[in-house]
């Protein structure tokens, strides 16, 4: 039986349109998604939007349009997104859909029944931006007098209404137990220090309905309430798995293996959503990983700057692969990130263009026109042989210890020591000087490289799944032969290789700045 696997993205708010930000997040967990199916491994991919909540409320009214036909016409946005960053999400989920009501519905009387819900009234302040209430310690004055959040520098209001609680100060011990027993369940390791830090300073209950307007899922029994718009998003990802049909086929993907997530949404993932599913009696998640924000050419995204980016004219310019390329080349998977055409121009001439680029096209085109156009057969090997096969072998495993830590940066720099020890190769070794006085030694050089080439284009596919797939067809790689286990098996002599084309092309900037 394979082994499953679950990887999310958060679900996106749908009041304004997808961008760079939440592409990135979908890129990444869709390179570990498409890994861990070449692995071996029964994935559940899940992604989708954040419909309910103020927010969303306030951004129909302002596009004047009923709440539910503004998210339908955002979320297509959204799901098109996707599609064109070539996401293999397996499942879209939103949170205006019935399954989510019901999911959200029961384990409200979950928690009810398990007396971790009480009704009282919440005075204090709220950001309708972050849909986050905070203590006053966590808010500043501006000196044009309005209050904002610290962290985040959104506006709050002091907001004063009935509300019911969870008791989440109950909770502190039992999350301190977990985040020890589990030491890799929150990562990057400074986060995990800021969110222990956090807990161990005491939780106040949470506030987890409101009655001051209308758009999310009414409280059961209490429809003067709707649930918080955080309560509704994180159950989100069991809604999916079937919850609360616990006998429903998916939920044995649940609990989640990692929830890959923004450093700001954090303390969501990691103290609220495992409490709440330790109130509920359901199993924790394996690991939150929080990671960094990309600025756009140094400056922040913002509604005010108005420079949130799309990507999808970047795929149209640059080709989807090379996009998507950038975002996990650039900035350690983790950090923060600066998004500029000039370092996207740069990457893509020098690493795919010049790196990988021409190490296919070279090799491919010189066996076209020099080896008959087959995979040549090798004889015995010498020194160098040796080394960039032993490269090459290491390699799968390096690229899955690399992607279990979601370190995406580590794993594609190990691919490119390979690449690059690849084009040494041809060049000490020369096969174009072979040619006359050493035909078998050419075979066996061009044959190294073949399985070199392979193995880069097998490993990449996660990362650049159209061109590593016109890669393996010139590599005469059957379809039914590109999981990381085809690497256990060499290539065949004498295959027949299709006509070579360049995959890589130089980007030139058309408009000189
Ligand atoms: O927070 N850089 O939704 P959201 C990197 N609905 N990633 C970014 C980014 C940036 N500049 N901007 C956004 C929500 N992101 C909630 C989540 S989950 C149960 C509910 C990415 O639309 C990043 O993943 O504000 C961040 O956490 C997410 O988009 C926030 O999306």
């Amino acid at each position: 039986m394979t082994k499953p696997f679950y990887i999310s993205t958060p679900i996106y708010y749908v009041n304004g349109a997808p961008h760079l930000g939440h592409a990135y997040t979908s890129t990444a967990a869709d390179v570990l998604a498409r890994f861990k199916r070449l692995d071996g491994y029964d994935v559940f991919f899940l992604t989708g939007t954040d419909e309910h909540g103020q927010k969303v409320e306030s951004a129909a009214r302002a596009a004047g349009v009923p709440p539910q036909i503004f998210t339908d016409r955002v979320a297509a946005d959204f799901a098109d997104m996707a599609k064109r960053m070539k996401i293999s999400n397996d499942d879209f989920i939103r949170t205006t859909e019935a399954r989510h009501k019901r999911s959200c519905q029961a384990i409200w009387q979950k928690l009810v029944a398990a007396g971790a819900i009480y009704l009282g009234a919440y005075e204090g302040w709220y950001a309708v931006r972050d849909e986050a209430f905070y203590d006053e310690e966590e808010t500043a004055l501006k000196p044009d007098g309005t209050r904002i959040a610290i962290a985040s520098g959104a506006a709050v209001e002091w907001v004063v209404e009935p509300s019911y609680f969870f008791k989440l100060s109950a909770f502190q011990d039992k999350l301190l137990d977990y985040y020890e027993a589990n030491p890799g369940v929150i990562a990057p390791a400074a986060k995990r220090n800021e969110i222990l830090s956090f807990v161990k300073g005491g939780l106040n209950d949470l506030s987890v309905s409101r009655t001051s307007f209308s758009w999310g899922i009414p409280v059961p029994g209490d429809e003067a309430h709707v649930m918080y718009v955080w309560l509704d998003a994180l159950v989100n990802y069991i809604t999916a798995c079937g919850y609360p049909d616990e006998g429903n086929e998916r939920f044995k993907y649940w609990p989640a293996d990692v929830h890959l997530v923004g450093k700001e949404i954090i303390r969501f993932h990691a103290v609220y959503w495992p409490a709440f599913l330790m109130a509920a009696g359901l199993p924790l998640p394996k690991k939150v990983f929080s990671h960094g924000w990309w600025t756009v050419e140094g400056e922040k995204m913002s509604k005010s700057l108005g420079n949130f980016i799309d990507v999808r004219p970047l795929v149209d310019e640059f080709g989807l692969d090379a996009v998507r390329f950038f975002l996990l080349r650039e900035v350690p998977f983790g950090g923060d990130g600066d998004f500029s055409r000039k370092s996207l121009i740069m990457r893509l001439n020098v690493e795919l263009a010049n790196d990988l680029g021409n190490l296919g096209q070279r090799t491919l085109s010189f066996i076209a026109k020099n080896a008959g156009g087959v995979v040549p057969p090798r004889g015995p090997l010498t020194e160098p042989d040796h080394a960039l096969l032993a490269t090459a072998d290491a390699l799968p495993g390096k690229v899955r210890d690399a992607l279990d830590r979601l370190a995406f940066h580590e794993a594609m720099e190990d691919i490119w020591k390979l690449v690059r020890a690849a084009n040494a190769y041809i060049d000490h070794q020369a096969p174009w000087a072979l040619k006359k006085t050493d035909p078998d030694r050419m075979n066996t050089v061009l044959r190294v490289l073949l399985e070199a080439i392979r193995t880069v284009a097998i490993l990449l596919q996660p990362f650049m799944p159209d061109s590593m797939a016109a890669l393996l067809d010139q590599l005469g790689q059957p379809m039914t032969d590109r999981q990381i286990a085809a690497l256990e098996t060499k290539m065949t002599d004498g295959a027949a290789l299709p006509a070579p084309s360049g995959i890589f092309p130089r980007y030139v900037e058309k408009v000189l700045e």
